[in-house]
């Protein structure tokens, strides 16, 4: 079984979500998404309108999904790659190049993002921004 991780915030979830996890689950057999929780949020500097528990309930709604594990820092993903077997890390275009130091531990793919659409740009239009 070829086994893919992502990982990511996925709030306000909307289609380049379901985009990059539909292509990323094209990658192998089992698609682990690692969400980060409220706090790592914090420390990424986002602040998210769904909590972790709502936002890992939608995500586990998804027909690509098949594992939700917290991501609470930076520095997991290749304590992940080893613990959860990975044979593919993917990761959206706007991450271009960040994390090919994995590439010693697993096969590593940035998709092009889905341009026109973003949790942010939701928020503007909807006046919350
Ligand atoms: N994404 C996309 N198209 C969009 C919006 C997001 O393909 N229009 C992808 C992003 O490239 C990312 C994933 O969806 O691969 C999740 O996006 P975010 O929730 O914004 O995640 P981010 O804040 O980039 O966190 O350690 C990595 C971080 O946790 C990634």
């Amino acid at each position: 079984m070829k086994k893919v991780i992502t990982y990511g915030t996925f709030d306000l979830l909307h289609y380049g979500h379901i985009n990059i996890l539909k292509r990323a689950k094209q990658h192998g057999d089992f698609l682990v998404v690692a969400l980060s929780t409220d706090e790592f949020n914090a420390i990424k500097g986002k602040e998210s309108y769904f909590k972790y528990e709502e936002r890992k309930q939608l995500l586990n709604a998804i027909r690509y999904v098949d594992l939700v594990i917290p991501e609470e820092s930076w520095d997991q993903k290749a304590r992940d790659i080893q613990k959860y077997d990975i044979d593919c890390f993917v990761m959206g275009n706007d991450w271009e190049g960040k994390f090919d130091f994995l590439k010693k531990y697993t096969e590593v793919v940035y998709l092009p993002r889905t341009p026109e659409i973003s949790t942010s740009k939701i928020k503007d239009d909807l006046g919350f921004g």
